[in-house]
């Protein structure tokens, strides 16, 4: 089956190799000197606008391949972002559906969630109840006081039937791809490793952002012929100062959109 009739039917792909593990091992490692210099990066929006590792991934031929044959030739990174859950930690992901808050027009958008450790069950990777994209948009409740919560509202949907959920199991340097209305979760870590994947939210330059016209995305492949967008600048060197300011003035406004109803 093509990778865009199994995504059609089942709303993601998994297990796709995308890097080796010498790549694995570098990229990895750039993360972890930067976590060294400026502390944790799990969940910062737009990461690879102050990162050289990152600003390479997201534009990765192998996924921009796949992404192209999922929703066209023209290509925005609408965001990039580490989600990591610590050795042995509680914190976990809900269930729901991307698309929920984040103000999009449109689900011509994917989420591909690329791993730089184990993602196992053991580890906590996502779960997914395949074909539930077609489902469309589903009732969330809004959680309140949960810190182990990994999402911006503790948003989740109720009465899961768990027993179609799948594992989406990667190891390091496969990729998973989601459509924005495919229910999916993550259990806590539960292994001795740190649980790392970096999630890059690609979408088709004609999708806007209702909640904040004039929100930041990078051409990564094709032509913007609509130019609802400011241009982000993916990173030429790591860390550099002007970036991280303006990447703060972006999670500000990354939150403003998504952590909100
Ligand atoms: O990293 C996780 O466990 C969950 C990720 C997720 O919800 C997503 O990529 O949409």
């Amino acid at each position: 089956m093509s990778y865009s009739a199994q995504y059609n039917d089942q709303g993601y792909l998994s297990g796709i190799d995308i890097i080796n593990a010498d790549e694995v091992a570098e990229h990895r490692s750039q993360l972890e000197n930067a976590e060294q210099q400026i502390g944790s990066m799990h969940y910062l929006a737009k990461v690879h606008t102050i990162l050289t590792s990152p600003a390479k991934l997201v534009s990765h031929p192998r996924i921009l391949d796949i992404v192209e044959q999922l929703i066209g030739p023209d290509i925005l990174i609408y965001n990039a972002s580490y989600i990591i859950k610590e050795a042995n930690a509680k914190s976990y992901v809900s269930w729901h559906q991307d698309l929920t808050y984040w103000g999009l027009d449109s689900d011509e958008q994917i989420s591909v969630w690329l791993a730089l450790s184990d993602a196992s069950e053991s580890s906590g990777c996502m779960r997914m109840i395949p074909g539930s994209h077609r489902l469309g948009r589903q009732p969330h409740i809004l959680g309140e006081g949960d810190d182990n919560n990994v999402l911006f509202q503790s948003q989740r949907v109720a009465d899961i039937d768990e027993s179609k959920a799948v594992a989406a199991e990667l190891k390091p340097g496969q990729a998973s791809f989601h459509h924005g209305w495919l229910l999916h979760a993550s259990s806590p870590n539960a292994s001795a490793d740190r649980r790392i994947g970096l999630n890059i939210q690609y979408i088709a330059p004609h999708v806007r952002q209702t909640k904040l016209p004039g929100y930041t995305a990078l051409l990564a492949r094709g032509v913007d012929q609509y130019r609802h967008y400011e241009e982000d600048v993916a990173a030429t060197s790591d860390l550099d100062s002007g970036a991280m300011r303006r990447r703060d003035e972006l999670e500000r406004l990354n939150r403003d959109i998504a952590g909100r109803a």
